[in-house]
């Protein structure tokens, strides 16, 4: 029996009070709270999360908590679509999945643009999650889910991507750049991997996390049924150095739908990752979207994810 327990830990604890923000708790109206990005601010949790409105597009607001858990969301949005020609002919059609990549004060929120010309990565960045400021859109369509490492290597900023291509489906890619706004030295780092969790489509989750064996990525997959998709969790882990070589994929997914809230909703059976908190203890707070419906939150230890990417790894192009 002990074995048996053993064999069956779960390698996220959930957190006993999810979901830890639903549409009950946002003072406007919205339909949904989801796939929140996620950071430490002068002390105070910060959830940006995603939200749908009766209109079906999407909108970003804000939430705040002193312990991580017990989330209260601000009066009025953070983010809907711009009114600055720029920006609003990509917004048209809503904000969604948030990233934020902190560096030094400044915080870099990267988010899906969509439109009638598809779907695109906008940049914007704030000193105090009160005003935010567009920067550039930073790819073509289609692109979605881009997180940027919070560090610099020689000079150069890197970001996972996730494009897509016919030939080629729904990959991570790496992308380099000077000033975070033109990005190019693309190169494939990570595939799905067939008849696998993952083997539909994989693309980057959390912004990637400092350890001192490399940047552990915590990204999605999504695996076809005969019931649609199944979005889980999974992680890899990226050189300290050079982020494009990948050290280790865990063959494991670390987080499946299995909460009522995960496995019924606005799209049913999906945990979705936008954000991850480590603690000074060597835990991550992993937050994540239940069916594109609610916000949980659980909590995992890093070295136990690192140990995944490396100890029983799958290959990272296949
Ligand atoms: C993806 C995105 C996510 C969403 C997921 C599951 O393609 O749209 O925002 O959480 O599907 O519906």
């Amino acid at each position: 029996m002990g074995q048996r327990t053993m064999n069956h830990k779960r390698v996220v604890t959930r957190y006993e009070g999810n979901p830890i923000l639903t549409k009950h708790d946002i003072p406007y109206p919205v339909e949904t709270v989801h796939n929140s990005a996620a950071v430490k601010f002068n002390g105070q949790y910060i959830l940006l999360f995603r939200s749908h409105l009766r209109n079906g597009r999407s909108i970003l607001g804000i939430a705040r908590s002193d312990d991580g858990y017990k989330f209260l969301a601000d009066p009025t949005p953070f983010m809907t679509p711009s009114s600055d020609n720029q920006f609003a002919v990509h917004e048209e059609y809503g904000v969604e999945d948030p990233r934020i990549c902190s560096i030094a004060d400044e915080h870099y929120i990267t988010y899906s643009a969509y439109s009638r010309f598809g779907v695109r990565i906008g940049l914007a960045k704030t000193r105090d999650f009160e005003t935010v400021e567009r920067v550039s859109l930073i790819s073509q369509a289609d692109m979605r889910n881009i997180v940027i490492f919070p560090a610099t290597f020689n000079g150069r900023y890197a970001r996972l991507d996730r494009p897509h291509s016919e030939i080629n489906p729904w990959c991570i890619w790496l992308s380099w750049s000077l000033d975070l706004v033109h990005w190019g030295d693309s190169m494939p780092v990570i595939q799905p991997l067939a008849y696998h969790w993952d083997e539909m489509k994989i693309g980057p989750g959390a912004t990637p996390i400092r350890t001192a064996k490399g940047w552990l990525n915590i990204y999605h997959g999504v695996f076809p049924t005969m019931d649609g998709c199944v979005y889980r969790l999974g992680v890899a882990l990226h050189d300290l150095e050079d982020p494009s070589n990948v050290l280790g994929v865990s063959d494991d997914w670390i987080l499946s739908p299995q909460d009522p809230w995960e496995l019924t909703g606005y799209v049913h059976n999906v945990v979705f990752t936008c954000g991850a908190i480590p603690e000074d203890d060597g835990s991550v707070k992993i937050y994540w979207g239940g069916a594109d419906s609610v916000m949980c939150v659980g909590v995992a230890n890093l070295d136990e994810l690192v140990e995944l990417c490396l100890g029983n790894p799958r290959p990272a192009l296949s």
